[in-house]
């Protein structure tokens, strides 16, 4: 470590970067608040709790933990990493069930938009003793038919070794292990990184009691976040893992496809590890 004294990682700050993220790129344009609709969902969000409360006997000091577990949840601002965690990866597929291109899966709470563009040909912006083994991931957009998207752009974020996103946690560079790659011609992109480690969600906040309380563990398996998108086309929002790595059967976000790990081999110049992967997207 060169760094003099790292600040420590906390709940309270990666929640409250997230909210303020969130906050910046909410997609609630064209959503109309319909009675009717507010009316059904609320009403059996409501019934499906009444009934758990019935079935289990919930007792007034289980409703108070509760009550002060939600109040906490705030004050952590850890709702984006709550919901991301436990139920984006079912509005995904909800969302794309109608996609015939490639599988996406949930963004979560780290994405950030505007990072730098980048060529074709493409490192990501990282520190100069950035930990981890190099890898490059290079790939083609395309339609559904086969045709080679010019203009397509794959934007991606990852963690860094030791599992932080940067500008959510301390000490990183802004950019960090993100970037905009604008893919050539014929839609083929090259990107040299690093393997981002597993990524562990803060033990420290409201979601690790909840975790802690119920037994679970708090992992995602190693992952790639990428949004690709291309003139015409509809973007995806995806996120690509890699086989045999922990967590990969028991990511705690359940947002895994089979369709959505990599097997990187050896790179061709022997600086770390290659893979391929190629992006079909759907027409808008
Ligand atoms: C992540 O890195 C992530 O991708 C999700 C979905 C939730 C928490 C942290
Ligand atoms: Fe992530």
């Amino acid at each position: 470590m060169t760094d003099i004294i790292t600040e420590q990682a906390t709940a309270a700050a990666s929640g409250a970067a997230a909210t303020e993220q969130f906050r910046s790129k909410q997609r609630t344009e064209g959503v109309d608040v319909d009675t009717k609709r507010v009316d059904t969902l609320v009403s059996e969000l409501l019934a499906a709790t009444h009934d758990i409360i019935r079935r289990h006997k919930v007792s007034y000091a289980e409703y108070d933990v509760l009550k002060s577990w939600l109040i906490q949840v705030g004050e952590d601002g850890e709702w984006p990493l709550f919901l991301d965690v436990w139920l984006e990866h079912v509005v995904e597929e909800v969302a794309n069930e109608n996609r015939e291109g490639s599988k996406g899966t949930i963004e979560g709470p780290y994405y950030v938009g505007d990072s730098p563009r980048l060529p074709a040909e493409a490192t990501l912006p990282m520190r100069d003793d950035e930990a981890g083994t190099p890898l490059l991931f290079q790939g083609q957009v395309t339609g559904v038919d086969g045709t080679p998207l010019a203009g397509a752009t794959v934007e991606i974020w990852h963690a860094d070794n030791d599992g932080y996103y940067a500008q959510f946690a301390p000490g990183l560079p802004e950019w960090n292990l993100r970037g905009t790659v604008v893919a050539d011609d014929t839609g083929h992109f090259w990107i040299r990184t690093i393997e981002p480690a597993p990524y562990q969600i803060p033990t420290d906040g409201s979601c690790g009691r909840l975790i802690a309380a119920a037994g679970w563990h708090a992992w995602r398996p190693a992952h790639l976040h990428l949004k690709v998108s291309a003139p015409g086309h509809q973007l995806i929002t995806t996120q690509l893992y890699f086989q045999g790595g922990s967590h990969v059967e028991d990511d705690i976000a359940s947002a895994v496809k089979p369709e959505l790990i990599l097997a990187p081999g050896p790179a061709a110049d022997g600086n770390g590890h290659e893979v391929t992967y190629d992006f079909v997207l759907d027409k808008a």
